[in-house]
Order: structure tokens, then C-alpha cells, then sequence
């Protein structure tokens, strides 16, 4: 009997995605079991369920970053009143902050085994490979094999950090899996990489007291606004992280003082090299396809098998009837985890409970958590201008002053904000744009807003709540077309 399957679903990967699926599936008397395997990074750093958001990526990087903050307002604060013994002498304990926050993840990691027993999700901790199109392998710690058989698979494997392909790379260097665990304060770092995760990366080394360094191959921030990117590059070199631009690694080398000789070739071909505490490379991320046999199931990669992604159709299905996917491994769909457990539930509840709804990938905001944070959702300015042109865009634009940085003095340079509309009618914003405090906190409501047809009609009409940053969205009024100075007067 084909439908007399051992299990109704079986996921493979308990991050993000994978676990949303799970747990949704059950809620909906389906029989589940989930598949999680961690592989050691090259320098030996392992984790527990959960996956990357939880283990080493959205959470510790927020606690880090929080760090970071933390010890910008302890400058600030003495501006208002507060007073240290010793006020030159305040620095981090790494190791104090590393545990910390270990100890978070720890648990985090037992709340989801707790979870997942609840909700009658079998998890199962094991490296999973496809056998044929409804049996999934789990190798076992101890290197045993169980077959699982099942109506359904999802993958949501997720993906890992590459390495560039030069000499020392993988000996000496660590990415994001090994930073938010290292047992020892990374000293003078070199973050190789100017996508979101090496910026992030930098901006909380340098707000704990380390000297950074970015090096950038091309462009800082790819696909994101390029006015913005601009502006957070100036915003930390202002705050005294190191850029080097148009220059890629060539070499790391471990010197007699155990500290990293790096070479490095700039598109000039000038070259050059420093020396390094530690080396932290942020260019990029793989999909974890290559250990799941998928040619034993027919599941084709994208580009014609040239990717380390998936592609999937309107419902996450793959080229097989039977096997789904969502998550990071999905090719060209934003890596974020409330993505990949959106997709996850959506999926589960078309499988097990006759729903419809497919997931919408467009508008998803996100947040760029570099010192001054960056928050947007909808189109960058570029990208609004090479769908609609330049005559049928208008771009409203304004630099503001944080009320809570004037006492301390702080830099207001780079406070920025702008919406992307449509030119005509009641013109429908089509992106918008925040560079400052709390900038996640602030687009996540606008991405509502945006979601239900926000046109800047609206927003002028909107009365802001004074004193807040937020504000600044309701008082946009200078449009970059009149050339007029965007800058408040006071
Ligand atoms: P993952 O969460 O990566 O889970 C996949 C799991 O499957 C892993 O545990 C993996 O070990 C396991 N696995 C892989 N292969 C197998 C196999 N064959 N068998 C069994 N198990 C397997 N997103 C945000 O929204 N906000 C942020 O601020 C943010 N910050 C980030 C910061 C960093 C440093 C990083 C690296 C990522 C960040 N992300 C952030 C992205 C976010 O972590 C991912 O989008 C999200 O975790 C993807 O979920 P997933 O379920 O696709 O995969
Ligand atoms: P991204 O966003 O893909 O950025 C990678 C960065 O690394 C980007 O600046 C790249 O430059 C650079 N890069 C890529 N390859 C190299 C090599 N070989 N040498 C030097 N620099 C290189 O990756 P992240 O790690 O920041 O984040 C990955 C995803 O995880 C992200 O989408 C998040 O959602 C979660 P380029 O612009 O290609 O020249």
C-alpha cells in the first residue's frame, strides 16, 4: 500500500525552517521526525539543536552587538550624570561575554528539545541522506544507519560559511561559527567579506575596544541600497573600523609569535600585508546539499545542477512530487530565519491541513545590526529605478538628529532616512530605508504598513509620536528630485 508510510513527514535539518515544519505538521496529527546534524567547524566548533539562528547567527550576533551598544552608553551616560571610579579604564571581559552568552544558546537549546517533546516531534540527531525518493538515512553518532520511510521529505538543511581557496585560509582562519564561542579574545581582527554578516562582525569587534579591519573584494553591502552602504561605511570609519577596499586575501600565514601574517592584492595590483590576531572570513554561505545523495531521490540543483541550492515552485516544492524545501537553501530567496519558518508552517499547513496559502517572498524587511543600524524593506533606490525609471520614482529624504544623542555629542552624521515611491497618484511607497538607533524595531511596523499599500499620501498623513526616531518617517517632505539640503536645520 503506497500510503502506508512509517512516517507522514520526515525533515531533514533542525534550524529555522526545518523546526517551524515540524512542529506545524504535528499540531496537525501528522507523524514527524526531524533529522539534525551538526559537522564541526575546520577549527573544532560544534553546537546543539537549533540550527544557525540560534547557535551562531541572529542571537549571538544581537547579543554581541548588544555588548557593543552597551559600552557606547556607558561612555554616554557619563555625559548624563553618571559617574565611574575609573572611567578610562571600562573595557570587555570577553570570556565572561562568551559564556554569557553560551549560556543563552545553552538553553535555548534545551527549551527546544522540550519543545519538540511536547509537540511529539521525533527529533532525531543524526546526518541525513536520501536513499530513494521516500527513504531518508540518518547515520547516527555512532555511525549506525536507520532507514526512516516517508509520504513526505522537506529539506532544510541551511547552509555553512565558505572559505576563499588560498593558502592558510582554513588552518588559521575562523568565520561566524567560531567567533560567537572563541575561548579567547580575537584581538586584532581582519573580517574578510563587506556582506551584511562581516559588517555586523566588525561593528561589535570594534564597539568592544578591538582594532578591524574590513577588507572589501567589490562593493560594500551587495544588494542592499548603495546610498545607504555608503553611509554605513563613512558611520564606521567614523567610529574607527579599518577599510580596505578592492583588495582580496592572498595568503594567511602563522608567524613564530603564533599571530596571522596576511598578503593581500588590491585590483591596482598593488599589494601588501599585515599582521593579525585572528582572521574572520564573511564571504558568504554554502547550501548544505553536497551530503544528501539527493540523485538517489532525482532532486535536481538549481542551475541545472551547477548550485548548491534548490529551487522550488510556488508551494516549496522540488522537481520531485514528494520532496519539499525551504530555508537558506533555497536558491535566490532572502537567508533570514523568519523566512525560512514562515515558508516552513505555510508548507506544513498545505500538506496536513488542506490550506492554500503560498509563501510571499517579496517586501521582507530586514535589519543590518552594524553599529548604527540599518532597517529596510521593499525596493533599494537603484532597484526602484531600473524597474519603474528614474521619471517615475520619487525618493523622499531626510538626515535627522536623534534626540537622545545630543547631550553625549554623538556623531548624528550619518542618521539618515528615505522612502522610495511611485511618482504618480498618491504614490505608493515601494521601499524604505532607516539608518540609525533601533532601526529593526522601527521598519518592522512600516513593513506592515508597506505590506498594505502605503503610499506616501498616507504617511504625510500620519501624526508621529514625538520624541522618537521613528517620527522622521511622518515628517519626510524633501524629495531628492528639488535638490533641496536635507539636513534639519536644528
Ligand atoms: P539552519 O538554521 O542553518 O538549519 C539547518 C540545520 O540542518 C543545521 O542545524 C544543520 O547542521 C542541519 N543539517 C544540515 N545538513 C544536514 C543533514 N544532512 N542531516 C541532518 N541535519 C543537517 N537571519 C535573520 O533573520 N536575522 C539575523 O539577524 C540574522 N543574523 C545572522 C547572523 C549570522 C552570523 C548568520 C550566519 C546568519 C544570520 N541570519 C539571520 C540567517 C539565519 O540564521 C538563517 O536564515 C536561518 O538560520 C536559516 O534557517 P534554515 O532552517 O534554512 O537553516
Ligand atoms: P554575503 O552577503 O553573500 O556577502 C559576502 C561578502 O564577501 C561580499 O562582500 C562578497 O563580495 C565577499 N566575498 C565573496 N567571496 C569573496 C572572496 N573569495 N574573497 C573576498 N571577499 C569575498 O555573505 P554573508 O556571509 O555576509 O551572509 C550570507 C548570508 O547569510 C546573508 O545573505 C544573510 O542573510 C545570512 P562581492 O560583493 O561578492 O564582491
Amino acid at each position: 500500500n503506497q500510503e502506508n508510510y512509517e512516517y507522514d513527514l520526515v525533515v531533514i535539518g533542525g534550524g529555522s525552517g526545518g523546526l517551524a515544519c515540524a512542529k506545524e505538521a504535528c499540531q496537525f496529527g501528522a507523524k514527524v521526525a526531524v533529522l539534525d546534524f551538526v559537522t564541526p567547524s575546520p577549527l573544532g566548533t560544534k553546537w546543539g539543536l537549533g540550527g544557525t539562528c540560534v547557535n551562531v547567527g541572529c542571537i549571538p550576533k544581537k547579543l554581541m552587538h548588544q555588548a557593543s551598544l552597551l559600552g557606547e552608553a556607558i561612555h554616554d551616560s557619563q555625559a548624563y550624570g553618571w559617574t565611574f571610579s575609573d572611567p578610562e579604564n571600562v573595557k570587555i571581559d570577553w570570556e565572561k561575554l562568551v559564556e554569557s552568552v553560551q549560556n543563552h544558546v545553552k538553553s535555548v537549546n534545551w527549551v527546544t528539545r522540550v519543545d519538540l517533546r511536547d509537540k511529539k516531534v521525533e527529533y532525531i540527531n543524526g546526518l541525513g541522506y536520501f536513499k530513494d525518493q521516500h527513504n531518508v538515512v540518518a547515520v547516527l553518532k555512532n555511525k549506525t544507519e536507520r532507514v526512516l520511510n516517508a509520504k513526505y521529505i522537506a529539506i532544510a538543511v541551511g547552509g555553512r560559511p565558505r572559505y576563499p581557496n588560498i593558502p592558510g585560509a582554513i588552518e588559521h582562519g575562523i568565520t561566524s561559527d567560531d567567533i560567537f564561542s572563541l575561548d579567547h579574545a580575537p584581538g586584532k581582527t581582519l573580517v574578510v567579506g563587506a556582506g551584511y554578516i562581516g559588517l555586523e562582525c566588525a561593528g561589535f569587534l570594534k564597539g568592544m575596544g578591538f582594532d578591524a579591519t574590513i577588507m572589501v573584494r567589490s562593493i560594500v553591502l551587495r544588494g542592499f541600497d548603495q546610498q545607504i552602504a555608503e553611509l554605513i561605511t563613512q558611520s564606521m570609519q567614523e567610529k574607527g573600523v579599518n577599510f580596505l577596499f578592492k583588495t582580496q586575501p592572498q595568503s594567511v600565514e602563522k608567524q613564530a609569535d603564533g599571530r596571522l601574517l596576511v598578503k593581500y592584492r588590491s585590483d591596482d595590483g598593488a599589494e601588501g600585508s599585515d599582521v593579525y590576531d585572528t582572521v574572520l572570513f564573511a564571504i558568504g554561505r554554502k547550501a548544505l546539499t553536497s551530503d544528501l545523495k539527493l540523485e538517489n531521490a532525482g532532486v535536481v540543483l538549481a542551475e541545472n545542477g551547477k548550485s548548491d541550492k534548490i529551487d522550488v515552485d510556488l508551494t516549496e516544492k522540488t522537481n520531485v512530487d514528494n520532496i519539499f524545501a525551504v530555508g537558506d537553501v533555497l536558491h535566490k530567496k532572502p537567508e533570514l530565519t523568519p523566512v525560512a519558518i514562515h515558508a516552513g508552517r505555510l508548507l506544513a499547513r498545505r500538506l496536513f491541513n488542506n490550506e492554500v496559502q503560498i509563501m510571499d517572498y517579496t517586501d521582507v524587511a530586514t535589519t543590518v545590526f552594524s553599529p548604527l543600524e540599518y532597517g529596510c524593506v521593499g525596493l533599494s533606490e537603484e532597484s526602484a529605478i531600473a524597474k519603474y525609471g528614474e521619471d517615475a520614482i520619487e525618493v523622499y529624504h531626510a538626515y535627522y538628529k536623534p534626540t537622545e544623542f545630543f547631550v553625549p555629542q554623538r556623531s548624528v552624521r550619518h542618521c539618515y532616512l528615505k522612502t522610495v515611491a511611485l511618482r504618480d497618484g498618491d504614490q505608493k511607497v515601494l521601499g524604505l530605508h532607516f539608518l540609525g538607533p533601533v532601526a529593526g524595531e522601527i521598519i518592522q511596523g512600516f513593513a506592515a504598513a508597506l505590506k498594505s499599500g502605503l503610499t506616501m499620501k498616507i504617511l504625510k498623513n500620519t501624526v508621529g509620536i514625538h520624541p522618537t526616531v521613528a517620527e522622521e518617517f511622518t515628517r519626510l517632505l524633501i524629495t531628492k528630485r528639488s535638490g533641496l539640503d536635507p539636513t534639519p536645520a536644528t
